[in-house]
């Protein structure tokens, strides 16, 4: 146990977790257990994979992103006892919304869970005239209310902060275009009320290697002693296509679109089978972490070559001393 607690937050102990193998010296290493998600855990899904989970109950759910086999990206929920064996529902989330102009879904996909007050806010890419932000919310994974889009058409990888930010809700969010946009910056919008979201604030922009095309929020920041914790994807344009990577960068605390620490290196990137072949291939997309705070433990859920689902580990304070070692300047 570390001497000092740098993750303000509460304690997991059932953290689903493996310690560093021997002999691996990276910050973030992969478990032996992958891809813990396989692509057809339910009969209608072809794959499995960029997905959200958060500790409820006795054990863990989440919201995941199942693309089925006429290639509709749904939105399913899915409950586990230890973290790493999940149960998904069949049948994708019926949202329930009062306007139907907002609740016809068209499609869903990279969803993010978020734990704020009393409740757990789902924020994922929303179909509505092209990608947007969809926010829904919930107490038992089995009623989602929605609310209205957070942002205009085209939006992507809208991740709240877990509490208000001077008194107001804050989200990260990455506007693009259509499609597999060439680019993409993130920002930081405000809102009072879940509804109107403003006062937009650039955070960080795309920069040199991994993260050269565009970058997007990875899961809910975790607030830690030295900023705010955020775990990013950075794409890099190959001759072979995109390559996904992720990276990790400190935000102040009061004011997170500013950059206290990035990394000028990757954590991690596509490198074993099942992240270099796949429906896309070269693909490791971070859309959740679980916390432990009293051992600074951190399991990171991401997707692998838009297919299945995967964990990986790192520990807070190797992981900041990691950033700052290796900070871009
Ligand atoms: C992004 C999103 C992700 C996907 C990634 C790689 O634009 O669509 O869902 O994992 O591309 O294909």
């Amino acid at each position: 146990m570390p001497d000092k607690q740098v993750i303000r937050g509460d304690a997991l102990p059932n953290i689903p977790w493996e310690d560093r193998p021997e002999g691996c010296s990276d910050v973030v290493w992969r478990s032996s257990r992958n891809p813990i998600i396989p692509r057809d855990a339910i009969p209608a899904s072809n794959s499995i994979f960029n997905s959200a989970v958060v500790p409820f109950g006795d054990g863990f759910a989440g919201v995941f992103r199942c693309d089925d086999k006429s290639r509709q990206m749904q939105l399913h929920v899915g409950h586990s006892n230890d973290g790493i064996t999940w149960d998904i529902n069949p049948d994708r989330i019926e949202f329930l919304c009062n306007d139907p102009e907002i609740g016809q879904f068209q499609y869903g996909y990279d969803p993010r869970v978020c734990w704020f007050e009393d409740r757990y806010y789902v924020t994922w890419c929303n179909g509505y005239h092209g990608p947007t932000i969809g926010i829904a919310h919930t107490t038992d994974f089995v009623n989602f209310h929605q609310l209205e889009n957070a942002f205009l058409p085209y939006n992507r990888n809208g991740v709240m902060f877990p509490r208000k930010i001077d008194g107001k809700y804050a989200m990260l969010s990455r506007p693009s275009d259509r499609g597999h946009t060439p680019f993409g910056d993130i920002y930081y919008s405000e809102s009072p009320d879940l509804c109107h979201w403003g006062r937009h604030r650039f955070v960080m922009g795309t920069a040199s290697g991994w993260q050269s095309t565009k970058i997007g929020a990875g899961p809910i920041p975790i607030e830690t002693e030295e900023g705010w914790l955020l775990i990013y994807h950075g794409v890099l344009t190959s001759c072979n296509g995109f390559v996904y990577s992720y990276g990790a960068v400190l935000l102040d605390l009061d004011e997170p679109w500013r950059v206290l620490h990035r990394t000028k290196p990757y954590l991690l990137s596509p490198q074993t089978i099942y992240e270099c072949v796949g429906d896309t291939p070269n693909v490791v997309f971070p859309c959740a972490a679980l916390v432990d705070a009293p051992t600074g433990r951190i399991s990171i859920y991401y997707g692998a070559a838009d297919t299945v689902t995967c964990m990986a580990h790192t520990q807070v304070d190797d992981l900041i001393e990691f950033i700052k070692a290796n900070r871009m300047e």
